[in-house]
């Protein structure tokens, strides 16, 4: 198992603040988002788009690079954040959130935003999608990888136990998925509004190789990420224990920030904590 030694470690943790800080830039631009899926993964993106995917922002259709596929198409703002960190666009694009006619939606656009690869929002879906892009790499014989952000309340979609088992079936090793587990889905916690736990047992018995690590941890994320497929012939999987508005004290873990409608005075708080993160980091 790879390390991030402790000065990338910091350099990781300075990006993932500088990606939430964007987030509420947007958040203050549109003056509403999904705020709180997007901050829990907001550390998976952070790893996976600086040390760990193989992807060239001047050259977004490169054949030969790594795909990504959000899902969860909701947690947007933590793929624009991030593409816009890595360099895929300006980031004064992300100004225009909410407003008419922005190519940064309420949900991506493939059509619209270099570094998107795929359309999301509809939940279920891009798992399948994602089984696709992995079959097609295969086919071309080029070892780039599948990398894919579901939510954990998207697990109650049908569509995601169909592609689980066809990724399965057809041994595609070249795909990682994350499940953001962050426990709570928009109207409440994900155990009471649809149940899939244990979800280790039962991706394990789709066929798929699961660990299990806390999603907010930069370390533990780079760890898991780095040698895949966990198993030779099998899917991998990381099951990624988050908190769901990480960062923002006032908001964690509670369901009506999925969904935030931003006073000026929540402004200010939560931009003052994200500071307080960024001046902690040694
Ligand atoms: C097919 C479909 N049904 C319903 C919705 C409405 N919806 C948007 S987000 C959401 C909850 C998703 O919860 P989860 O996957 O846990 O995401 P997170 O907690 O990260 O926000 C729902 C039901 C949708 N986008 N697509
Ligand atoms: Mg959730």
């Amino acid at each position: 198992m790879q390390k991030l030694k402790i000065e990338e470690e910091i350099k990781l943790e300075k990006i993932a603040v500088k990606i939430r800080k964007k987030i509420l830039r947007m958040i203050k631009a549109g003056r509403a988002g999904h705020v709180g899926g997007a901050l829990s993964c907001a550390d998976i993106m952070t790893v996976l788009y600086f040390n760990i995917m193989r992807i060239d922002p001047q050259n977004p259709n490169w054949p030969e690079r790594d795909r990504f596929v959000l899902s969860a198409g909701h947690k947007c703002l933590a793929l624009y954040a991030t593409l816009a960190q890595k360099g895929f666009f300006e980031a004064s694009l992300l100004d225009t959130y909410g407003a008419l006619c922005t190519k940064l939606g309420g949900h991506p656009d493939m059509h619209k935003l270099p570094g998107v690869e795929t359309n999301t929002g509809a939940l279920g879906h891009g798992l399948s999608i994602a089984g696709g892009m992995a079959m097609g790499l295969r086919m071309d014989n080029l070892d780039a990888k599948v990398y894919v952000v579901m939510g954990d309340g998207e697990l109650a979609e049908g569509s995601n136990w169909e592609a689980a088992a066809a990724i399965s079936h057809h041994k595609l090793d070249n795909i990682l998925v994350f499940i953001d587990r962050n426990t709570l889905q928009i109207s409440g916690r994900t155990v009471d509004v649809m149940s899939y736990e244990p979800l280790d047992k039962r991706w394990q018995a789709f066929g798929w190789s699961v660990r299990v690590i806390d999603g907010n941890d930069l370390q533990q994320i780079f760890e898991n990420a780095t040698d895949i497929p966990f198993e030779k012939g099998k899917p991998s999987m990381i099951i990624a224990d988050t908190v769901k508005s990480k960062g923002l004290p006032f908001a964690e873990d509670k369901v009506n920030f999925h969904y935030w409608k931003a006073t000026d005075e929540e402004l200010k708080v939560a931009e003052h904590a994200l500071r307080q993160i960024e001046e902690g980091i040694e």
